[in-house]
């Protein structure tokens, strides 16, 4: 099994930790032929995008789908919940932050810098983050952990995505986009001091910080 694709994004890097978790040696590898827009990459994924596994010369695209594969195919440890209405709701939040919560980040990353910024743009790409933290927020668990007592494909799926979104929101003034929600509040407290979860959000901080200053 390969992973194809960069520990920065925060799509590859879900999936990681994920395979990480279950004992899984899945270390990120550059895309073959030279990048994800190569003709050997599209060959394999030609929705171009990163993500891509590569399994018994299969490709299996799309991050989620990815997590549940690594979920059917390496069921130990378990990473849903084993009741189908938990394994719903997990899937539901990823699907949330997938739909709606990272639709923002382009308005972040193109209005970075403020002399360049579109004023409106960035406004509106502001009041869509928030808008779909709330709704994430309706649908998170009462915690510690996003869905139920343990740490799992729910928070995995929504933790480098979330921490991608307020690195980049951040710089372009939004800071605290947790206030008011306390659910969510509770949840990234619990993921900067959970050993497992915190060592994850010291690596994807790393490597996205170590990414923003290499554009400037
Ligand atoms: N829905 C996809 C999103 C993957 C995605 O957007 N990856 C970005 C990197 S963070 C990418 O490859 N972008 C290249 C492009 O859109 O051309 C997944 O979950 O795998």
């Amino acid at each position: 099994m390969k992973l194809y694709g960069h520990i920065v994004s925060p799509y590859v890097a879900r999936v990681a930790f994920a395979a990480r978790l279950k004992g899984l040696s899945l270390t990120p590898e550059p895309a073959p032929g030279g990048g994800i827009k190569s003709a050997e990459f599209l060959k394999l994924n030609p929705i171009g995008k990163m993500p891509a596994m590569e399994v018994d010369g299969h490709c299996i695209a799309e991050s989620m789908v990815q997590l549940d594969y690594l979920e059917d195919a390496y069921p130990n440890p378990p990473l849903l919940p084993a009741d189908a209405l938990g394994r719903a709701r997990a899937r539901l939040l990823g699907r949330i932050v997938d739909l709606y919560v990272t639709a923002s980040s382009r308005a972040f990353f193109v209005n970075m810098n403020p002399e360049k910024r579109n004023a409106e743009e960035l406004e509106a790409g502001k009041a869509a983050y928030l808008k779909s933290l709330a709704q994430l927020e309706h649908f998170m668990g009462d915690g510690p952990y996003a869905v139920g007592n343990t740490f799992g494909y729910a928070d995995i799926a929504i933790l480098p995505c979330l921490q991608m979104m307020n690195l980049v929101a951040e710089p372009c003034g939004l800071t605290n986009a947790f206030n008011g929600l306390p659910k969510l509040t509770r949840w990234w407290a619990q993921m900067q001091t959970d050993p497992v979860a915190s060592a994850m959000v010291k690596e994807y901080a790393t490597a996205f910080t170590g990414f923003m200053q290499s554009r400037r």
